[in-house]
């Protein structure tokens, strides 16, 4: 990857730039949340992150607050200025306009109406541009986004507790406390952070589970919930069916799916998607590419045993987030869909931290 130039201060500045956008993960709509730094002789003088909703942009907001101080100043961009003309004129114009003299950029952007284009709109204007600075975590950050655009479907997030003796539950005990209370708000903040959380009707079922976020403070970020069910199984007087008017429920329909059913959960304010099924099995990236046609770009699947498995055979997860708990399940256990020790090919570690008692283990999918 092209580094250019980038002194340390680069770095620091792209850094806080990169910490910046994560404030709107999830928030934005099929945009990418991106972060801006405007930074005039050491001081930053303007910030912006991609507003919620998607608009405005980072850069013309971060150029409003530096106002004139922005004539003669750097940029810090996680992502190439836009060069479109969208709903909004184009960033990178608007950096031409403001007298901005260097941009430091982090990742480049995929969409054709940018690619190049913005970095270029900018050099042609006298501007000096810095390429590919700390872009492998301005990618991380902007993940949903990226792997949307290659692979026309969300980033998906394979979250598991683990047992210190490998099982997500015990059988017919619904929800079972396997990891502690650090571990809790952190997987409530992986939900702030995604557009869409999954479980399959049997976790549906068995815990009756609600899937929102609780953080004080946070509960409007709560992401859309999806049920995998092509039964029309979810009961109406589930809490996910119960509180769809409050935080949005989404549920798989299969055709042959029962009418009367589908009405009742549709008054208490369900959403459908229809799904084709292949060998009896909802066909998964069919569903997924529908799912990001909806302006997913991230899916955090949440349980069980059966709809991880599906999700890991047919390698549609990105990203692997493991908490494994200090206490074992022993006999009646739910065997977990994999083993720490033998994690699928083709995944790296990431992230490896104590939470509390557990530990928290992040791997993502490539190199
Ligand atoms: C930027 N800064 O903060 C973001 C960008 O529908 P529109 O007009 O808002 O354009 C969406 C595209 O804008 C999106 O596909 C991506 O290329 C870019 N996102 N660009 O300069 C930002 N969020
Ligand atoms: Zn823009």
């Amino acid at each position: 990857m092209k580094s250019g130039p980038a002194s340390e201060l680069d770095l620091r500045l792209m850094a806080a730039a990169i910490r910046l956008s994560r404030r709107n993960l999830g928030l934005t709509g099929t945009n990418p949340s991106v972060g801006t730094l405007i930074v005039r002789d050491g001081r930053i003088v303007g910030t912006g992150v991609t507003a919620i909703g998607g608009r405005p942009h980072a850069e013309p907001q971060a150029l409003a607050e530096a106002g004139e101080a922005a004539r003669g100043a750097t940029a810090y961009v996680t992502l190439e200025p836009c060069a479109h003309h969208g709903r909004t004129p184009p960033c990178a114009n608007a950096l031409v306009s403001a007298g901005i003299v260097r941009v430091v950029g982090a990742a480049s952007d995929p969409d054709p109406r940018v690619s190049g284009k913005g970095y270029a709109i900018l050099r042609e204007a006298g501007i000096e541009v810095v390429e590919g600075v700390l872009a492998d975590q301005a990618a991380d950050m902007l993940r949903g986004y990226l792997i949307r655009s290659l692979n026309k479907r969300p980033e998906v997030t394979l979250k598991l507790a683990l047992s210190a003796d490998g099982m997500i539950g015990r059988r017919g005990e619904g929800q079972v406390a396997i990891t502690g209370p650090v571990s809790r708000r952190q997987v409530h903040m992986m939900r702030a952070e995604s557009d869409a959380i999954l479980v399959g009707i049997g976790t549906a079922l068995a815990d009756d589970p609600s899937l929102t976020c609780r953080l004080r403070g946070l509960e409007h970020r709560s992401p859309l919930r999806v049920v995998l069910d092509r039964g029309t199984k979810l009961p109406v007087q589930s809490v996910l069916a119960q509180t769809a008017r409050d935080v949005p429920v989404l549920v798989t329909a299969a055709e042959d799916c029962q009418p009367e059913r589908r009405n009742r959960l549709a008054e208490a304010g369900v959403d459908f998607l229809g799904v084709e099924l292949h060998d009896g099995k909802i066909a998964l990236p069919e569903f997924l590419e529908d799912l990001a046609a909806r302006g997913i770009l991230t899916l955090m699947v949440e349980g069980g045993a059966y709809t991880a498995r599906m999700f890991l055979e047919e390698g549609l997860v990105d990203r692997l987030a493991l908490f494994v708990g200090p206490s074992k399940i022993g006999p009646g256990g739910i065997a977990a869909p994999l083993d720490r020790d033998h994690i699928p090919e083709g995944f790296r570690l990431l992230r490896e931290a104590r939470f509390g008692d557990d530990v928290f283990l992040e791997y993502v999918k490539g190199d």
